[in-house]
């Protein structure tokens, strides 16, 4: 049997604003939007991973804040986790991007105007009933 492996990804909020991110690769996802993140590393803690990808990815400076309860199947062996998470003080905003294409700022009547890959459907609709959206 093949260990899961953890895949992390942001709810960035900003306020009442979450960032949405739009995917640049592989083909299959491109164009697809996703709450940023990735693979956890061997030996990383996972909210580790999620400051890490998201200064790899977005080139800012973020701190995880709470973990969305759930577990949601990507790709097999992959699992996606959730946290939200905000900038730090003084953090560049997320403008120096390496997988994404474009970037929104959600307020929470707008969550569902971007096509979200189907995988983040179910942690975006938890986010969603966090903020007393739809
Ligand atoms: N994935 C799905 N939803 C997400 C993230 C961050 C990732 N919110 C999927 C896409 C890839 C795999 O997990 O198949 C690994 O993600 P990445 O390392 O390519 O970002
Ligand atoms: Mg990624």
């Amino acid at each position: 049997m093949t260990e899961r492996i953890v895949v992390v990804g942001a709810a960035l909020l900003d306020g009442d604003r979450l960032l949405a991110a739009r995917r640049s690769a592989p083909p299959e996802l491109a164009g697809r939007w996703e709450l940023p993140g990735g693979k956890v590393e061997p030996g990383e803690r996972p909210d580790d991973a999620l400051v890490r990808e998201l200064r790899e990815e977005l080139g800012i400076e973020a701190e995880a804040v709470e973990r969305v309860p759930g577990e949601w199947p990507l790709k097999n062996p992959y699992v996606l986790w959730v946290w939200t998470a905000r900038l730090r003080p003084g953090s560049p905003g997320p403008e120096a991007l390496q997988d994404h294409d474009e970037l929104r700022w959600l307020t929470p009547g707008h969550l569902w105007d971007v096509p979200w890959l189907d995988q983040d459907v179910p942690a975006v609709r938890e986010i969603a009933a966090r903020l007393g959206a739809q």
